[in-house]
């Protein structure tokens, strides 16, 4: 089911042409000796645009209980090329992964750009409550990412798209997608930092989305998947 492209990603545009201005490029040569330096210098590296999505009080959730869901923020401002929009959801505490996903994930099916809010923690070495695989994040071939990562832990974390084969490295490597990395990719960002990746994915291949500071991403790692089968993107447990 399409699921419109939320306000979120206005307020990330707003947010992000205003955070260039103050940006320091945190993607320095000495720590990620890349090639897309240009066009890292354009992502803003400490803005706190995904910071409002997450609720404070949000536990690590269980793989089969995906965490409690707060009320669809309601903006004023209305998407006008968004397809019609589902209702918001009634109840504040309807489990289920869907309803999770419409708190961490947006899809914009006209430009076929998927939203997602990664969050570090937020608390431990997990990304959105999970660990060592078991979340993925599925997304249609070719989509363009937008990936907003926020780190809500108390130490220190990055977050980069790295192959879904071979052994787990045990500190950030080079990313397996142009772009898809974060700035401080080996230290890590603090707490209540964050960074967004922008990147397109291919038409099909398996990833882990994994935190590049050194003995984290042994544990600290999910699964993002590129399904040519897939209409939109979802997010929720790993299906054995
Ligand atoms: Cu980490």
């Amino acid at each position: 089911m399409p699921i419109p492209l939320s306000t979120r990603f206005t307020t990330l545009l707003v947010a992000g042409t205003a955070g260039i201005v103050g940006a320091s490029c945190s993607k320095s040569s000495d720590e990620s000796p890349r090639l897309e330096t240009a066009a890292a210098a354009t992502v803003p590296a400490q803005q706190p645009v995904t910071s409002v999505d997450t609720p404070s009080t949000a536990e690590a959730p269980k793989p089969e209980t995906p965490k409690t869901v707060k009320p669809a923020r309601k903006k004023p401002v209305v998407e006008a090329a968004a397809p019609a929009p589902k209702p918001a959801p009634a109840a504040d505490s309807t489990p289920g992964s869907k309803a999770g996903q419409e708190k961490s994930l947006s899809y914009d099916a006209a430009t076929n750009t998927v939203t997602f809010e990664l969050i570090g923690g937020p608390h431990g070495f997990q990304f959105n409550g999970y660990a060592a695989g078991g979340a993925t994040l599925t997304i249609p071939p070719k989509a363009n990412v937008v990936m907003n990562f926020t780190n809500k832990d108390g130490t220190p974390h990055s977050a980069e798209v790295i192959s879904g084969e071979g052994p787990l490295p045990n500190a950030g490597v080079d990313p397996a997608i142009p772009r898809a990395y974060t700035s401080q990719l080996l230290q890590g960002l603090p707490q209540e930092g964050g960074d967004v990746m922008r990147f397109q994915v291919p038409e099909s291949g398996t990833y882990r989305i994994f935190c590049g500071v050194p003995g984290h991403g042994i544990s600290m790692w999910i699964w993002m998947k590129v399904d040519p089968a897939a209409k939109v993107p979802s997010f929720g447990p790993t299906k054995a």
